[in-house]
């Protein structure tokens, strides 16, 4: 694999509008297809994975489906979060083509089995020799089956992680809508500094107060720093940075300095 190989997440609050329904933030997919193609054109490797933000959240959480399956009007519950899940995934994928990139779509719930909601098969074959050919495979976090539970919900941060670490990659891009881990919560403390580089030893000494996402039924910002430490404590640093701001991605790709976090291994 590349010398340059990323994973990259772009969070669902980033790219759709928290609390409207089925709303994509359009200018902000098109700023990072932009930088996307930049990088590209540069000869790094990537995957896109995406969050469900407005889109899959809401309805997830209306049909209790990360509870896993107790009744049987969920079933259409899980149709529409799937169904949802696409659409934000064609925005996407669209959005990534038209500014020329070669995207290839791929859903997770054909390629992944859970157990108790945590991803445990991944069929990543696709995704490998898709890379290979200088294709950009573009999953998103999906409903899939569960081995115990009958269904879950499998968050995009789950799988961004599981592909780093199988496929080897450089780094792991969390695009979020907030700068990165603070000290404490910006929103109540305006004096929270931004931590710019830390260590997996530093981050399990520092206790984090995060908050938690109104309907992030996959655990929000917390499920989050638990795959960022699962990751960085393979070897491969992790970044989290806000992609509101154009050239962000290519900021974090190539390591130059700016406002975001780095877990160091
Ligand atoms: O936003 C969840 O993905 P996430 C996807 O990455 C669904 O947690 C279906 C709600």
């Amino acid at each position: 694999m590349s010398s340059r190989f990323l994973v990259i997440k772009l969070g669902g609050s980033a790219i759709t509008v928290k609390g409207k329904p089925l709303t994509p933030r359009l200018p902000i997919i098109k700023k990072v297809a932009e930088d996307l193609v930049k990088l590209y054109q540069e000869g790094f490797k990537f995957i896109v994975v995406h969050g469900g933000g407005s889109y899959g959240h809401p309805i997830a959480s209306k049909y209790s489906l990360h509870k896993g399956f107790f009744h049987v009007g969920q079933l259409r519950g899980f149709s529409e979060t799937e169904l949802a899940m696409r659409d934000i995934n064609h925005i996407l994928a669209s959005s990534f083509y038209d500014a020329g990139l070669p995207v290839v779509p791929m859903h997770p719930s054909c390629m992944v089995v859970a157990c108790k909601g945590e991803l445990t098969d991944f069929y990543v074959r696709p995704v490998k020799l898709a890379l290979g050919l200088g294709l950009i495979p573009l999953l998103h976090g999906d409903v899939t089956m569960d081995v115990k539970w009958g269904f879950s919900v499998i968050s995009g941060d789950q799988l961004a992680s599981f592909l780093a670490i199988s496929l080897k990659a450089d780094k792991l891009i969390f695009g979020m809508d907030v700068k990165g881990l603070f000290d404490r919560d910006p929103r109540s403390h305006p004096e929270a500094k931004l931590l710019r580089r830390v260590n997996v030893k530093e981050l399990n000494l520092i206790d984090l107060r995060v908050s938690e996402g109104i309907y992030d039924v996959t655990g929000g910002m917390r499920a989050k720093l638990k795959e960022a430490l699962k990751v960085a404590s393979s070897g491969i640093p992790v970044y989290l940075g806000s992609i509101l701001e154009k050239g962000m991605v290519i900021k974090m790709a190539k390591g130059i300095p700016g406002d975001y976090t780095v877990i160091l291994p």
